[in-house]
């Protein structure tokens, strides 16, 4: 960080627990959480000794880091203040599709309030020549990579499939088949590298993949092979596993005995496992596993631990699978809070606050009048995208629907 921002001598987070325990097992809590040694959780992350890097406490206080603090040293009190307007931003623009949803405009939609750190943090480390492969909650990286967060709410509205050019900024359409896409991000990652945009020598030049995907998640096949093809090709993609501790319903003791950042050292790949409620340590771990993939040294797997203080979806109720003293426990874990402590601490003064709120009201007004102004989409644009390039099948398809709709006649007639 600036040198402005102060910074305590402390190295990492160790949990202490360092033996794997039986599912649903209760653990002790984060040392960092004031108060967390007494606490018991429900569905705590399995720790197995792994430590958890964290640079920005709950309470706001930079911590030091041998291995990550290099990595942010040079963010002044510009970026830190601009990770905080996207955080309020985002939320912002969850709060108002979930609003959206209810008010019918929308068929579903997947919140990712808590997960603003974990999401910023990561994006603003890539560069817009890295491409990205999301799941379906990824709105913060979508920030990040600059899309007009309207386009998003196609896919909730039943719009179309899509939403967005993939190309445009190298974001790729969300995916719902959990896991699937990891195997699409080793496979362009692949691609990457036989088009010799890998370890040039030049590191304006060199590219990488991320990969965003859930606890749950790892229990799909899909990802393991997908890491599995990553390790043996060297290829340059990071597996980013935001641990939001539940997959649905189920608990993340569910998914694993072990941490789940250790899933990629049986493959051979380096992994770690921050706070993903540190916007910082989620940027530091990012920034390094994408400078060692863009420089030809391979894969990395990072499991940034969180909480998806929201439902699932809106469909969800999660009143009925976990505790309010579990969701009380991680609100004082809150990823904007810290941030807004430390920007106070460092003198940032109270307009800034005022003005990134209304930053983020406005974009929500804007959200809402281009989704109320989507009209349903021609017809004819269902063969639109079916292939990449023209196929004679589609045409063929294309010429009877012609048909079959010039059959019909006109209502006012
Ligand atoms: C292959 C597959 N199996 C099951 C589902 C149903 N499903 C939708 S979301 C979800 C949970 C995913 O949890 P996680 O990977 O932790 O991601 P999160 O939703 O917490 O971000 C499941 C099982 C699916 N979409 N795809
Ligand atoms: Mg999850």
């Amino acid at each position: 960080m600036a040198a402005s921002i102060s910074s305590h001598e402390r190295v990492g987070v160790r949990d202490e627990d360092a033996a794997p325990r039986p599912p649903a097992a209760p653990q002790a809590g984060w040392p960092s959480d004031p108060g967390s040694a007494a606490t018991t959780g429900e569905n705590p992350p399995p720790a197995g000794g792994f430590e958890t890097v964290q640079l920005l406490t709950p309470a706001g206080d930079v911590v030091h880091h041998e291995r990550y603090s290099p990595w942010v040293e040079h963010l002044g009190a510009a970026d830190l203040q601009g990770m905080y307007q996207d955080m309020v931003k985002v939320r912002r623009f969850d709060q108002e599709a979930t609003a959206l949803q209810r008010q019918g405009e929308l068929g579903l939609w997947a919140p990712s309030l808590g997960q603003e750190a974990a999401q910023i943090g990561s994006g603003r480390a890539l560069a817009s020549r890295d491409y990205v492969f999301p799941s379906y909650r990824e709105h913060g990286v979508a920030l990040t990579r600059g899309m007009d967060l309207g386009q998003i709410l196609h896919l909730f509205r039943g719009q179309d499939h899509g939403g967005w050019d993939p190309a445009a900024h190298n974001f790729h359409l969300y995916t719902l088949v959990i896991g699937s896409h990891t195997l699409h991000a080793t496979g362009y990652a692949m691609g990457i590298q036989r088009d010799g945009d890998v370890g040039t020598g030049e590191p304006d030049r060199d590219r990488a993949v991320v990969a965003y995907f859930g606890d749950g998640a790892t229990s799909q096949g899909d990802v393991y092979e997908a890491m599995v093809f990553a390790a043996v090709n060297n290829a340059p993609v990071v597996f980013f596993c935001q641990n939001n501790h539940w997959a649905i319903s189920e608990p993340t003791t569910r998914q694993s005995t072990v941490p789940l950042a250790q899933r990629a050292t049986g493959v051979g790949i380096p992994s770690v496992r921050v706070d993903g409620n540190d916007v910082l340590a989620s940027y530091a771990a990012t920034a390094e596993a994408l400078r060692r993939a863009r420089s030809g040294g391979g894969p990395t797997m990072i499991e940034a631990v969180t909480y998806r203080m929201g439902a699932h979806t809106t469909s969800d109720d999660p009143t009925k699978y976990r505790s309010r003293e579990e969701e009380e426990r991680w609100r004082r874990r809150d990823p904007i809070d810290r941030v807004r402590a430390l920007l106070r601490a460092e003198g940032t003064q109270e307009e800034f606050f005022t003005g990134a709120d209304h930053e983020a009201e406005r974009l929500a007004d804007q959200v809402r009048s281009y989704v109320r102004a989507l009209r349903p989409p021609e017809r004819e644009t269902m063969f639109d995208h079916v292939y990449a390039s023209d196929h004679s099948l589609v045409q063929r398809e294309r010429a009877w629907f012609d048909t079959y709709q010039a059959g019909f006649v006109e209502e006012d007639q």
